[in-house]
C-alpha cells in the first residue's frame, strides 16, 4: 500500500504530532505491520488487521483490552498499549482493519537463534505471561478462532483438504509433490496421538488457562542492550487454552537454530541443550503454578504443536495458499515449511524420552 494511504490512516488515530514516514516490517503470516514515525520522534507500530482470519476483531479487541489491562493492573509497565481513533466515538479500530499500538522502544525479536541465553529468556517471557495472567478468569474471554489448538480438529481439516473434490492440474501437481508428507502426517500412529492435550482438557485432568496460544519465538520482544525478555507480542489469539500449547509452540521454533521454513534440511538439528535452556527459563517462573499433569504434557506439547502446525501448513498447501503469506520468491513455500517441520517432528519422536527426562529433572 502507498505511503500516502498508510500516513493518512495514521491520522485518524489520536495521537501527538503528525506521522512522517511509514515502513513494512515483514512479520507474520497472517496480519500486515507497519512501523510509523512521527515528527515528535515517537515511533507506532500500525496493523492491518486481516479480517478473514478474524472475523469478529471488536471481540478481539475486547480481549486484548482486558488482558492488557489486568497486567497494567498488577504494576507491569511493559504490556501493549493500543490507541484509540479520533472523534466522538473513539475505537481500536479504524475502517474495521486497522489498530494503532505503541512501540516499545529498544526492542527487538528473533526468527532464531543460536543464543542459549535468549532462548533461556524466551522461556522465562512464556512463563512470565501465564504468571502474570494467574487469577484471570479464562471464561470471560471471547473463543477468537473456534478450536484454534483443537489438534484433532486439525487433522479433520487436513483429511478435508486431501479428500477435496476439486481436481484441477494444479491441485494434482501439489498432491504429488506433497504425498510423502501427507502420508507421514497421516500415519495411524500420529494422528492416534492428536487428541492426547485436548481429552486432559476435555475430563478435566488439566485446568483450562488463559493462553497466548501463538508463542513462537518471533512473538516475544527482547531488550536491544541486555537480551533480557520484555514481553510477549501478538496478542490476537489470547484465549481460552492449555498451558502446554505456549511451552510447546516456544520449543518447535527454538529448539533448532533453523528458521521455520528453512530448506536446507541438513541444517535442522533438534538440540537437546537448546530444549534444556527454554525448559529452565520456563519452568523458573512456572515451578509452583504449573500442576503435576501439565509438567507430564510438556515434552507432548512440543510435539505435538509442531505436527498441529505441520498438518495446517500442509492443508493451506493442498487448498491453493489460501491462508497463510507466502513468500512468492520461495517456490511451494507452505510445502517447504512442511518439509522443515517433518524433519524437526521426526527428531523430536527420537528424543522424547529425554526431553521426559529433562523435564522430570527441572521440574522437582
Ligand atoms: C500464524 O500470527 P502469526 O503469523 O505469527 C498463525 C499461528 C501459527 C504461525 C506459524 C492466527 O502466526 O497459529 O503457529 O503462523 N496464526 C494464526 O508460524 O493462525
Ligand atoms: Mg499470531
Amino acid at each position: 500500500m502507498k505511503k500516502e494511504k498508510l500516513l493518512e490512516i495514521s491520522k485518524k488515530f489520536n495521537i501527538e504530532g503528525n506521522p512522517i514516514n511509514v515502513k513494512l516490517i515483514e512479520s507474520g503470516h497472517i496480519n500486515k505491520t507497519y512501523l510509523v514515525e512521527y515528527d515528535t520522534g515517537k515511533k507506532y507500530i500500525l496493523q492491518y488487521v486481516n479480517t478473514k482470519v478474524f472475523s469478529n476483531i471488536r471481540e478481539l479487541m475486547n480481549n486484548i483490552e482486558k488482558v492488557t489491562e489486568f497486567i497494567k493492573k498488577k504494576g507491569n509497565s511493559t504490556s501493549l498499549n493500543f490507541i484509540k481513533t479520533k472523534g466522538k466515538n473513539p475505537e481500536y479500530i479504524y475502517d474495521n482493519n486497522w489498530r494503532m499500538q505503541d512501540f516499545i522502544e529498544n526492542t527487538k525479536t528473533y526468527i532464531s537463534t543460536e543464543s542459549m541465553q535468549i532462548l533461556e529468556e524466551a522461556g522465562k517471557a512464556v512463563g512470565d505471561f501465564q504468571k502474570e495472567l494467574d487469577g484471570f478468569d479464562a471464561s470471560t474471554l471471547y473463543e477468537i478462532i473456534e478450536k484454534f489448538h483443537y489438534t484433532p480438529n486439525r487433522v479433520k481439516q487436513l483429511m478435508e483438504a486431501i479428500n477435496s473434490k476439486e481436481n484441477n492440474e494444479k491441485r494434482k501437481e501439489r498432491f504429488e509433490k506433497a504425498k510423502p508428507y501427507i502420508e507421514f502426517l497421516t500415519d495411524k500412529k500420529r494422528t492416534s496421538r492428536a487428541d492426547i492435550i485436548t481429552s486432559k482438557l476435555e475430563n478435566g485432568t488439566i485446568p483450562l488457562r488463559v493462553t497466548h496460544n501463538d508463542t513462537k519465538l518471533s512473538n516475544i520482544l527482547f531488550c536491544k542492550d541486555t537480551n533480557k525478555y520484555k514481553c510477549l507480542i501478538d496478542l490476537d489469539t489470547i484465549m481460552p487454552g492449555s498451558i502446554v500449547y505456549d511451552f510447546g509452540e516456544g520449543i518447535r521454533t527454538g529448539v533448532t537454530t533453523a528458521p521455520e521454513d528453512e530448506q536446507d534440511l541438513s541444517k535442522i538439528y533438534v538440540d537437546m541443550e537448546r530444549f534444556e535452556a527454554f525448559t529452565k527459563g520456563f519452568l523458573s517462573i512456572m515451578k509452583n503454578t504449573i500442576t503435576k499433569e501439565e509438567l507430564d504434557l510438556l515434552p507432548i506439547g512440543a510435539w505435538m504443536m509442531t505436527y498441529e502446525n505441520t498438518t495446517r501448513f500442509m492443508a493451506d498447501y493442498l487448498n491453493g495458499d489460501t491462508y497463510y503469506a507466502v513468500n512468492k520468491d520461495i517456490p511451494d513455500h507452505n510445502l517447504v515449511r512442511v518439509k522443515a517441520q517433518v524433519e524437526i517432528i521426526k527428531q523430536m519422536e527420537e528424543n522424547e524420552e529425554k526431553m521426559k527426562g529433562m523435564i522430570k529433572q527441572y521440574g522437582l
